[in-house]
């Protein structure tokens, strides 16, 4: 076993001198200690045959060569480490006239998801659930439990997608149908708000999307008033706007609120003057709302003898158009990052 060590040790030692490389050395460290044919690892795993007098002696030279073959290693790997680095040091060269290369580029929320969250929060502190609803909606939830049967003249202010071979079926065209679905999940007294996207088959402009997004409100209990309605809408829009704003209320006609009105708010991007996203007639409409009519009620299983609600219907992009001056509402679906990265 002694010898079976030294030369061992003298095999190492003339390869080492040969190592040029790290991958080399690498190579030799396995040709020793490898955990299956390494020539060191062999001959430790027959140290159980040695005599017990002679275990001893013959352990403490294995630790003294393992020791030393390790610190040798060690060793030649630092040194060929510097040789490589200075190899690189002296081959390689930084150009500083070399023009900077682009910034990793950041993704970020979309600035209506970003209002959309805002929004959500805002309706959560003041104990509304935040629910959802399908886009693909039946023509009962989206028109006829929210008071408008077939041929009410409604409709034809929803320009509606209908889907072929399926004229039950519509892409809702507002948040509304949300309203019945929730009253018959989750009963009165129910606060309640649902952002998401509709549809209508709408020609677009400055102000008219044709995939665009509400935020559908609805509170359902006892003694429900127009006040109480009113101080919504004013805390809704100077959370978000987070400034005060001039509204003004006027009498709106929606079949599934009575009594129903339109609130507008002074134009935030032109400051009354006039601008597209205006109309250019200084007022934005912002809020459509009302008192839930009591047929909505009885369509979603509340007693309206009982409970009375009020129920409104933001236009948040509109909404978001206002908070930071947007003058056209295209931009939000263009994909132009020159838009989106200035939020
Ligand atoms: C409705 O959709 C009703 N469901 C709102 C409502 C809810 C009334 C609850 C009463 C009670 P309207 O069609 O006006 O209403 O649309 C609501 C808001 O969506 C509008 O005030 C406007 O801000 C926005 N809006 C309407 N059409 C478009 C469009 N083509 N592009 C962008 N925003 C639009």
């Amino acid at each position: 076993m002694k010898e079976q060590l030294s030369s061992l040790k003298k095999e190492f030692e003339a390869q080492l001198k040969h190592a040029s490389s790290l991958l080399q050395l690498e190579e030799l460290e396995q040709t020793i200690f490898g955990r299956k044919m390494g020539a060191f690892t062999t001959l430790a795993k027959q140290m159980k045959d040695v005599a017990n007098d002679q275990k001893k002696t013959i352990g403490e030279l294995m630790n003294t060569v393992r020791t030393k073959i390790a610190t040798e290693l060690e060793d030649k790997r630092a040194l060929l480490q510097r040789e490589e680095m200075k190899k690189i040091v002296e081959t390689e060269s930084i150009d500083v006239t070399q023009p900077q290369l682009p910034k990793e580029e950041h993704g970020h929320i979309h600035p209506m998801a970003q209002v959309e969250m805002e929004l959500s929060e805002l309706f959560r502190s003041m104990g509304f659930m935040v629910l959802d609803g399908p886009e693909l909606e039946s023509d009962y939830f989206n028109f006829e439990a929210l008071h408008i049967p077939l041929s009410h003249p409604a409709r034809d202010s929803q320009d509606t997608f209908f889907i072929k071979d399926h004229p039950e079926w519509v892409m809702r065209t507002h948040t509304s149908p949300v309203q019945v679905r929730a009253m018959r999940e989750h009963g009165a007294p129910l606060r309640a708000v649902v952002p998401g996207r509709v549809f209508r088959n709408e020609a677009t402009d400055g102000s008219h999307e044709h995939t665009f997004a509400q935020l559908e409100g609805l509170v359902i209990d006892t003694d429900i008033s127009i006040a109480d309605l009113i101080g919504v809408m004013k805390g809704l829009l100077s959370g978000i706007l987070k400034r005060d704003v001039e509204v003004r209320l006027r009498p709106g006609f929606f079949p599934f609120v009575e009594p129903g009105f339109e609130l507008d708010m002074r134009c935030q991007v032109c400051d009354g003057a006039g601008c597209g996203a205006c109309k250019h007639s200084g007022w934005v409409e912002m809020i459509p709302c009302g008192l839930v009519h009591p047929e909505v009620l009885i369509a979603g299983g509340i007693d309206p003898d009982v409970y009375s609600g009020f129920a409104f219907g933001l236009g948040s992009m509109r909404l978001v158009m206002q908070k930071y001056g947007i003058e056209d509402i295209r931009h939000f679906q263009s994909g132009d990052l020159r838009f989106l990265q200035q939020f």
